[in-house]
C-alpha cells in the first residue's frame, strides 16, 4: 500500500521555471543593470545545472561579461541569486503562479484518504514556503509529513539524498512512498533512492528520462496521454488512480 505521496516543486506543482525562475532571474539581471538576459530557450538548456545559484555559476563560466576572478564571480552570483529569489516571492504573492491543473485535487485526495505526503525539493525552503502559503494558505505546513529542501538537503536531484532524507524522516522503505515528479534529474534521483515515480511532463521536460517510472502523462487534469492508460472510470489523475498504477506494479508484489 502507498503510504507517503513525495512531491517535487518546481515544474511538479506549478509551472515555477518559466513563470517564475526565469522571469526573476531576468528582471534581477536588468536591476543590477547586468548585460544578461535569458530567453526561455536558453533557461531550458540551462535547467539541466541543477539549482539556481549553480545554473547561473555554469552560464558566467561558459559565457562573455563574468568577472574573470573564481571569488569575484560567485561573490556576484550570491548577490544575483539573493535577488532573484526576492523577486521569485514577489511574483509568485502576486499570484502569477498557479498550481498546475490537477494538483490541488491530488493533495485534497491525499489528505482526505490520510495519506501522509512531503516536499522533496532543491529549491529553498522559502522558495517552497512563499509558493505552498499562497496557494494553502498560512498552514500550508500542517498538510506535509515532512518538507525536504535544499537546506536539508543540499546535494542537489539527481543526488537521492533528498528522497532518502524523507523517507528516513517518515520511516518508510522505499517502495511505501510514491514520488511526483517532472524532470530526468527528479526521476533519477527518486529512483536512485528505490522510489517509484509518477512523471507529469511540464513545460521545459515534455520528454526524458521517465525509465521505470510507475506513470508517465502530461498533467493531473488529464487521462489522454498517459501510460499506463488509466482505468475507463478515471476523470483524472488521482490518488485512486495512483493506487490502481501501483497495485499492478512489481513494487507491491
Ligand atoms: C528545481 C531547481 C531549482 C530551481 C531554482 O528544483 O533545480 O534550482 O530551478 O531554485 P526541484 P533555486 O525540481 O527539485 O523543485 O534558485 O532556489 O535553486
Amino acid at each position: 500500500m502507498i503510504k507517503s505521496v513525495l512531491w517535487d516543486v518546481d515544474g511538479t506543482l506549478a509551472e515555477t521555471e518559466r513563470d517564475g525562475h526565469l522571469k526573476a532571474f531576468n528582471q534581477a539581471f536588468e536591476s543590477l543593470a547586468l548585460p544578461w538576459r535569458w530567453s526561455e530557450r536558453r533557461y531550458g538548456k540551462l535547467l539541466l545545472v541543477a539549482g539556481g545559484r549553480e545554473r547561473l555559476l555554469h552560464d558566467m563560466q561558459s559565457g562573455g561579461n563574468a568577472p574573470a576572478h573564481s571569488q569575484a564571480r560567485q561573490a556576484l552570483a550570491d548577490q544575483v541569486h539573493r535577488l532573484k529569489n526576492e523577486l521569485y516571492a514577489r511574483i509568485v504573492a502576486h499570484g502569477n503562479l498557479p498550481l498546475r491543473a490537477g494538483v490541488r485535487e491530488l493533495l485534497d485526495d491525499c489528505e482526505r484518504a490520510r495519506v501522509p505526503m512531503g516536499i522533496v525539493t532543491t529549491t529553498s525552503r522559502a522558495n517552497v514556503e512563499i509558493l505552498l502559503k499562497t496557494h494553502l494558505g498560512e498552514d500550508w505546513e500542517s498538510k506535509f509529513a515532512i518538507v525536504v529542501s535544499a537546506r536539508e538537503a543540499p546535494n542537489k536531484k539527481p543526488d537521492p539524498q533528498g528522497y532518502l532524507a524523507a523517507l528516513d524522516a517518515l520511516k518508510l522503505r522505499p517502495h511505501e512512498a510514491v514520488a511526483m515528479e517532472d524532470a530526468g534529474a527528479g526521476v533519477a534521483a527518486a529512483r536512485a533512492a528505490g522510489v517509484p515515480v509518477i512523471v507529469t511532463r511540464s513545460h521545459y521536460f515534455p520528454v526524458g528520462d521517465s525509465q521505470g517510472a510507475l506513470a508517465v502523462g502530461p498533467s493531473l487534469a488529464r487521462i489522454d496521454g498517459w501510460q499506463p492508460v488509466p482505468d475507463a472510470r478515471a476523470t483524472r489523475i488521482g490518488l485512486e488512480q495512483i493506487i490502481r498504477w501501483y497495485r499492478c506494479s512489481p513494487w507491491a508484489q
